[in-house]
This record gives structure tokens, sequence and C-alpha cells, in this order.
């Protein structure tokens, strides 16, 4: 379990001085053009050695990523975009960042900007977020009065300027380049990959997308040294991160803490233990919509790091877990997962426009029962011929959460088409 004195969001806990003054109480902005005077390569390297992943849900490791970067750019300028449009259902990790600790990401801003020869970096931050938003212009108004940003920021010589971008509500703008057409006024439609924003980003300039918990650790993890953050989880998946306990456990809440342990250990201690005891747990959706359903047989051992997850045939993502009891009806909530996704798709690629709707109205034949017991392979076959065919993830997003309900929940799905056609459909008459 994480020590106070290893925790780096200190003001999640208590001090909720959000000041500049209170911030670098803590310890951030102390020295930064020292961390900066180490030079690009320097900073790229030890947060490689780190063995930091990206906290936005994909683990891509964030130093190789800064090293795509190229050197020489024939004049463009280069970017940091800093992607805080939380939208994933659950998903509220950075919001504690940017409400209660905004100066980590400021200043981890300028210190990866740096390190990846980017002129500014552009902050795009979900559009509900108010208060945060607020706090986050706060902090960089405050730091570019302190001489940290602009010009010669922190008085390394280095010019570096800040923006605070507000998208408009739609989660399809989480996704690295459709955020960049957004960015560009656009609509935010995902670009086809490659090229990678690296080699063409915004407006066409090299450009890196990292999530808001990525760029905030990061002078913490040069202050610090790359042993220290690796010495927490396990190889290859290492550090510490904020996790997130929403649904039915006794204390929803927002908490840093380590790679590596267990779920139940997790839940019970940061979640404050399932409604009504372990006994009572139905399944886990471990970290965003798209992460397939656990059933409560699996959560027990299940490591709660990259490739604990992926030993489940579920995914990590952004660890912020939805946890469900003996009372839910987890179809229902596959189905209603399944609505979103349709909803948001934004509709350029076929097999996500159209695959979406049908796996929408499946599984809402699924919830009450009037399916025919073949639509459950029927189902599956629709799954499949969306993942892996689209454009962005969200086609992917949309298909493995119902892969996972197919392979984990099965038996409940036939029960209650087998029901519904004995006419014993019990409490879901009603639905
Ligand atoms: C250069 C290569 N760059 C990959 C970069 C790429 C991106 C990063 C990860 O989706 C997932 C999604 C959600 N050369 C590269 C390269 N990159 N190969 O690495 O890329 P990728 O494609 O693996 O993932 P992605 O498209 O960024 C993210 C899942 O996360 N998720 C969470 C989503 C929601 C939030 C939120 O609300 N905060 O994060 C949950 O599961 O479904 O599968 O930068 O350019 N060869
Ligand atoms: Fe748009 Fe869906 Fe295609 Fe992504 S997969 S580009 S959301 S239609």
């Amino acid at each position: 379990m994480l020590k106070d004195q290893d925790r780096i969001f200190t003001n999640l806990y208590g001090m909720y001085d959000q000041s500049l003054a209170g911030a670098m109480k803590r310890g951030h902005w102390d020295n930064t053009a020292g961390l900066l005077a180490n030079g690009r390569d320097w900073i790229v390297d030890q947060i490689k050695a780190s063995g930091l992943r990206g906290r936005g849900g994909a683990g891509f490791p964030t130093g190789l990523k800064w090293s795509f970067m190229p050197k020489e750019t024939d004049g463009r300028p280069s970017f940091l975009v800093i992607n805080a449009d939380e939208s994933e259902p659950a998903t509220c990790k950075d919001r504690e960042i940017m409400r209660h600790d905004p100066h980590c990401l400021v200043e981890g801003a300028l210190v990866a900007g740096y390190a990846m020869g980017a002129r500014a970096a552009y902050i795009y931050q979900r559009g509900e977020y108010t208060r945060e938003k607020e706090a986050l212009q706060r902090a960089i108004d405050e730091a570019y009065d302190a001489g940290f940003l602009g010009p010669n920021a922190c008085g390394s010589g280095y010019q570096f300027d800040v923006f605070l971008h507000h998208g408009a509500g739609a989660y399809i703008c989480g996704e690295e380049t459709a955020l960049l057409e957004s960015l560009e006024g656009k609509k935010g439609m995902p670009r086809m990959k490659p090229p990678f924003p690296a080699g063409a980003g915004l407006y066409g300039c090299p450009t890196t997308v990292n999530n808001v918990e990525s760029i905030s650790v990061t002078p913490t993890i040069l202050r610090r040294g790359p042993e220290w953050f690796a010495s927490f989880g396990r190889p290859n998946n290492v550090g510490v991160k904020l996790f997130g306990f929403s649904g039915h456990v006794n204390t929803p809440c927002v908490v840093e803490e380590t790679l590596g342990l267990s779920m139940r250990e997790m839940i019970e201690k940061h979640g404050g233990g399932v409604r009504g005891g372990w006994k009572n747990l139905k399944a886990v959706i471990p970290g965003g919509a798209s992460c397939p359903i656990l059933p409560a047989s699996m959560c027990e051992d299940a490591i709660m790091d990259f490739d604990g997850m992926r030993d489940k045939k579920s995914v990590f993502g952004t660890g912020c877990m939805i946890v469900m009891d003996q009372n839910t009806d987890v179809i229902k909530a596959v189905a209603r997962l399944s609505k979103f996704f349709h909803h948001e798709s934004c509709g350029q690629c076929t097999p996500c426009r159209e695959g979406t709707g049908w796996m929408s109205r499946l599984m809402d034949r699924l919830v009450t029962g009037d399916a025919e017991i073949e639509e459950i392979d029927m189902l599956q076959s629709v799954t499949k011929q969306v993942e892996g065919h689209t454009i962005c993830a969200l086609g992917d997003a949309a298909a493995w959460p119902i892969q996972g309900l197919i392979r984990n929940f099965r038996e409940e799905i036939e029960d209650r088409i087998k029901a519904r056609k004995t006419g014993r459909m019990g409490a879901f008459a009603a639905e």
C-alpha cells in the first residue's frame, strides 16, 4: 500500500491549497529551471527509465512516445497537446488533478513540452468541467505572473506557452486525432493513423498527445528519480496511479495507489468494500466502458495493472472501476453502454456507424429476453465484424464489453431468453 510520503497528488488528501504558494510549499515548481538545464534527452531518458506508461487508457510508454518527436522540423513548430477531455463513463481521476492540484499539470506541461521541443502546450478540457476550467486557468495565470511560463520560462531562456481550450461535450473528442481536429476548429472526427501525431499532428505539425495524469507526474519523477517510480508495482506495470471506485461500493472515491494490488484489496481498502460485503459482488468493469466486464469469481485475485487485466481477458484502461452488486442487471448495464457508444459514434466509418446500432438493438432484445438463443452468436459475430475494422478505437470499445458479457455471463443471457419463452420473467417482466 502506498505511504503518504510517496504520494504525488497530496492535495487529494486534505491539503486543498491549490494556489501557487500552496503548490510551492508542497515542492512543485522547485528549481524547474534546473530540471530543464539537464537537457531534452536527459528528460526523455529519465521518463523512459521510470517505466511510465500512458495513464489515459492505452498504456503506451510515455518516454518512447516523446522520443518520436523529430529534432529537425523544417521550421514547423512542435506542440504538446494534453488530453483533458475525460469523458469515459465513471472515470473522473484527471478531474481531481485539475480541481485540486492544477500546478502539477502546468509544471508538467513545461517540463514535457521542453523535452519534446514544443513551442506550446494546448490543454483540451472536457466541456462539462467548469470548476476545473477556473482552477486550471488560475494556475496558468499564476505561472505566467511568476515568470514560470512565457518568453523566458522559469528563467531557462526557453519560450513556452500554455493554452486552455474548452471542449463542447463530445466523447469522441477524447480520441487523440479527433481532439486535434476539434482544436483546429473542425468537427471532431478521428483521422487515419499513420501518420501518428508525432509526424503530422496539430496544424500538420509534430505533436504529442498525452493524458493529464501522464504529464502531471513527470516533474516528480524527475525530482525523485526514475528508480523511485519504477520501485512500485511489478515489471512492465510500474508506478503510482490514480484509481477510481464507483457503483456499489461503500465509499466511492478517487485515490492514488501503487499498481499491482489485487482488485479485492483495492476495493476493500479504498472503496470501503462492496455494498453488502464481498460475497454480494456480481461484477466489475475495471477501467472504462470499453473494458470487458469481469464476474466476481475473477475479481478476487485479479491484479489491477495492464498485464493483470490482460490475463483476465479484460483491459486496465483508466483504472476507474465500476463495481456492481448482486442486484445489478449486468445485461442491462452493458446494453446501456452499447447505447452510449452508438450515440457517440462519429459515423464516418460504416462498421462503427451501422455496427454500434446493430449491437445496441440486439442488446436491447437480450435485456427483455425477447431474442432467440441464436442471436447471442449473431451478436458476437457483429462485434467481430466491427472490432479492428474501424478508423479509431471506438469501434473496438463498443465491441469489447459485449464480448466480455457473452464470455462471462452467457448462462444468464440464455436463462433470461428461456424464461421469457416460458413466461417466467420474474423481475424482468416489468422492464
Ligand atoms: C507513434 C506508433 N505513436 C501508438 C501512440 C498513439 C497514442 C498512444 C496509444 O486509445 C484507449 C482506447 C480506449 N508510433 C504508435 C504511436 N502510438 N502506436 O500511442 O495509442 P492506442 O492506439 O493504443 O490507443 P488510443 O487510440 O489512444 C485509448 C481506452 O483507452 N480507454 C479509455 C478512454 C478514456 C479516457 C478518458 O476519459 N480519460 O482515457 C479505456 O479503456 O477505449 O482503447 O497516443 O498515437 N507506432
Ligand atoms: Fe467515427 Fe466510429 Fe469510425 Fe471512430 S470507429 S472514426 S467513432 S465511425
